[in-house]
């Protein structure tokens, strides 16, 4: 009787048995590393914003069900190269060299696909790499050219027969070419005694949003919440003033929202990339013309202006943001079948994440780069089922900075002294509460002057504040109070009732830059000249 008390209390409790998952006798779990390109937060259902609730990500969610949503994840550095970057090494921009889109990456440095490799791990990356270099420490991969295409794109890999490194030409669409090469990849592995490490980069959804033939009319009827903030006027923050990233603004009509020069004309409004349309074939083309055709010219029917045309251009953002997505969900759904079907579900870690996030209307923007919250969080899901509980909510902080550590950690690697993240996997199996995980987070963006030009700016976010300090060519403090204006419309820095929690918050801030060595070199500034040669450039 005392015995099936026993496993009748672990069993309730349901935390012993995962906690104590002796990995030495059995097979070293398989880790399958998705990540997105610019996938925000509030297009994924399992985090209940309204948007995602009238497209919904089914299978995405999956991964949160049958494992654990990360409620407060968030980058380093929001910008596509430098999260790779940090993903990949575990350490931030400063110390992996990789600080701005255009740098080159080191890559001979350490990387945790690198170490696992060594540990006996077979090791793949499939899709946008994006960072200067090829990939270092895979046993497979095949990688888009740089940012790569929607249609018809061109992969980089080498080439069986000669060994060269060969760029070709595949046909399709990338979401989908790319979950099949990975489906490929997985049903070559999957009888091997070897444990696997794959990484899937889709380049959806970002920029210039094209969504599969399939989902070309996919939201044409559902109309969108756009965001309280979609027309503030900025007030307190010079840099949110002067970024080059509003919708209403900056977005290219052709390019970007697929707007036509007129009724019945299947010519594209302001498109300064041909190369995204004109390497589709004749018959995308066609099938993209037809599907576009009756909403563009209703759209001139409308005739509209002002702000009624500024509310439609960011219905139409949003509408080709989400049908890009569809794609990737579907993807996922296919991965997570595949798995189940072959008996691999069980003993795989399954990772959604994005490498920052996304702006979709707030404050009227697209990109991200800022860190105020909506691209300073990256979603994340994980699923486990040997080892994480189904169904957990993790609130602490995390960052990309914890990934590496993490799979080191469940795959009994050692995790290297020069890391600067922490595994995740205390929170996971229930050994560490959230509150005393970590304090504040450290943010640092370098790049300006550039595309959409935002200022260069670093800071800290604790569960309840933001301290940002916005400098190079101007020297701005912000602070923003999260539980009273999670908007973060109203900068604090210079209310009196604040002056405690700035303090407290500064020397938080000064104590994460002295912890994780971040030396003045850190915060040089560009040329005047420079500045002003990009802001006429990019406008
Ligand atoms: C492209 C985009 C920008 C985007 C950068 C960086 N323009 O230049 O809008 O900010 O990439 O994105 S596009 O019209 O050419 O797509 S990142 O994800 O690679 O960092
Ligand atoms: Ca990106």
């Amino acid at each position: 009787l005392y015995g099936i008390c026993i496993a009748l209390i672990f069993s309730a409790c349901g935390t012993k048995p995962v906690n104590n998952v002796d990995t030495s006798n059995q097979k070293r779990p398989n880790i399958i590393y998705i990540m997105a390109d610019d996938h925000a937060t509030q297009a994924i259902s399992a985090y209940g914003h309204p948007i995602s609730k009238l497209a919904p990500t089914p299978n995405i969610d999956r991964i949160a069900t049958d494992g654990a949503l990360f409620k407060n994840n968030f980058c380093t550095n929001s910008i596509c190269g430098p999260s790779r970057a940090v993903v990949l090494t575990g350490k931030f921009s400063h110390v992996n060299g990789f600080r701005m889109n255009g740098d080159t990456f080191d890559g001979n440095q350490q990387t945790f696909p690198k170490l696992l490799q060594k540990a006996g791990y077979n090791t793949a990356m499939i899709g946008k790499w994006h960072l200067d270099g090829l990939p270092q420490g895979f046993n497979y991969w095949s990688i888009l050219t740089d940012q790569g295409n929607y249609y018809n794109p061109d992969f980089i890999a080498i080439n069986k027969n000669t060994q060269h490194i060969d760029t070709t030409r595949v046909e399709g669409y990338a979401t989908d070419i790319i979950t099949n090469d990975a489906i490929k990849y997985l049903d070559k592995i999957k009888n091997s005694d070897q444990p696997f490490m794959l990484m899937l980069h889709h380049k959806a959804p970002h920029r210039n949003w094209m969504p599969a033939l399939r989902h070309l009319n996919k939201y044409d009827a559902v109309t969108f919440p756009l965001p309280e903030s979609y027309f503030t006027n900025h007030e307190g923050s010079t840099a949110s003033k002067l970024q080059l990233q509003t919708i209403y603004k900056d977005m290219y009509e052709g390019h970007d929202l697929k707007m036509t020069k007129a009724k019945g004309s299947d010519e594209l409004a302001h498109n300064p990339w041909t190369t995204d349309f004109d390497r589709m074939t004749a018959e995308q083309r066609s099938i993209w013309n037809n599907a576009y055709r009756e909403k563009n010219d209703a759209m001139h029917d409308a005739n509209l202006s002002g702000k009624a045309l500024a509310e439609w251009k960011g219905q139409r953002y949003l509408q080709e943001y989400l049908a890009t997505i569809a794609a990737i969900d579907e993807g996922v759904g296919k991965i997570l079948d595949y798995l189940e079907d072959h008996g691999l579900s069980e003993n795989t870690i399954v990772i959604y994440t994005t490498d920052q996030g996304f702006y979709l209307g707030e404050k009227g923007w697209f990109d991200k780069r800022f860190m105020y919250e909506e691209s300073l969080s990256m979603p994340m899901l994980m699923k486990y089922p040997k080892g994480i509980k189904k169904g957990m909510v993790i609130n602490a902080l995390t960052q990309n900075i914890d990934f590496a550590e993490t799979f080191l950690d469940y795959a009994n690697v050692e995790i290297p002294k020069d890391m600067q993240g922490k595994s995740l996997r205390p929170l996971l199996e229930q050994r560490q509460e959230s509150e005393d995980f970590r304090d504040a987070i450290y943010y640092h963006y370098y790049d300006y002057p550039a595309f959409h030009m935002v200022k260069k700016m670093y800071g800290i976010r604790t569960n309840r504040y933001k301290l940002i300090h916005v400098y190079d060519d101007i020297d701005e403090w912000e602070l923003y109070d999260l539980k009273k204006d999670p908007n973060e419309l109203k900068n604090r820095i210079d209310d009196a009732e604040y002056g405690e929690v700035k303090s407290q918050l500064y020397n938080k801030l000064k104590s994460l830059q002295a912890m994780y060595q971040v030396s003045n070199k850190e915060f040089e500034t560009a040329p005047k000249e420079a500045i002003d040669k990009a802001f006429k450039q990019f406008e």
